[in-house]
């Protein structure tokens, strides 16, 4: 059975082959930042997810996976690019999670459809994050939660956020949006969001309204 491209890549990853994994990323037909993270990154690093469950690789194997995946993320981000002033956003993921890669996807796409995004990465305890949305005051505000032990803080990250008196939109996405009914953390104050269709989806309605406003 012939292997698909988010298995291939995978295995570069695995290889731990940042030279190669970089070139098979540019070779690609489509580089649509969007394209590229949900056909190719995200299943790969599922697929990583399932042979490490598997025991089919090691946590070193995994470890190496992702330091070049996220090398070649990190290369695929906008150093410049214009900027609109009134289209700021903030991204990181709750205390105690680790898994940052998914959000530094969305961080990356806000910033290619023009938004002057912050990324904070892994684990911002809601003191710091509160202090950086006070100063920056932006319009959006993405947490991530992968991980279900980490779900008891949501509620209050969102009730804190969205009480900001410059009122931003609360997003809420990672790994158990998926899984599980999110809406009671989210308190009809924040957005669940499933995948990165419903991302884009998301974006483009908030610049049409916007426009039309
Ligand atoms: C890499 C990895 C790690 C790395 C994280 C590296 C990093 N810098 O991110 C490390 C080694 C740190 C790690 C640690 C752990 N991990 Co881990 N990890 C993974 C793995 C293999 C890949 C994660 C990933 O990058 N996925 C790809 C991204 C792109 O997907 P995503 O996060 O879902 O994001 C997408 C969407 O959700 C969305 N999105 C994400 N965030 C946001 C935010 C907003 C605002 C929006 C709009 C959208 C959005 O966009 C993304 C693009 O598609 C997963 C497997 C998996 N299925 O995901 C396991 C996995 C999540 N980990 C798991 C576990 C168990 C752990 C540990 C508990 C292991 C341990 N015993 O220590 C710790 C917990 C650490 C912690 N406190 O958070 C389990 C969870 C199982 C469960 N039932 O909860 C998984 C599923 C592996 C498995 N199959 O068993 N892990």
């Amino acid at each position: 059975m012939a292997i698909s491209d988010a298995e291939k890549l995978a295995r570069l990853f695995l290889e731990g082959d940042h030279a190669e994994a970089m070139n098979f990323i540019k070779q690609q037909p489509n580089q649509d930042k969007m394209v590229l993270f949900r056909d190719l990154f995200t299943p790969a690093m599922y697929l990583i997810g399932d042979l490490w469950e598997n025991n089919e690789i090691s946590v070193a194997d995994e470890h190496l996976a992702t330091g070049v995946c996220d090398f070649v993320l990190s290369r695929l981000f906008l150093v410049s690019g214009e900027k609109s002033v009134n289209k700021k956003a903030m991204f990181f993921c709750l205390q105690g999670e680790e898994h940052y890669l998914g959000i530094k996807m969305i961080n990356s796409l806000f910033q290619e459809k023009g938004w002057e995004t912050k990324y904070y990465g892994a684990s911002l305890p809601l003191e710091y994050a509160l202090k950086s949305a006070l100063q920056l005051k932006p319009q959006v505000i993405g947490l991530s939660v992968s991980i279900v032990y980490n779900l008891p803080v949501l509620k209050n990250y969102v009730r804190t956020l969205a009480a900001l008196p410059h009122k931003p939109s609360i997003l809420i996405g990672g790994r158990l949006t998926e899984k599980y009914d999110l809406e009671p953390y989210a308190n009809n104050q924040a957005i669940i969001i499933k995948n990165l269709n419903q991302a884009e989806q998301w974006l483009n309605e908030y610049t049409e309204k916007r426009i039309n406003a």
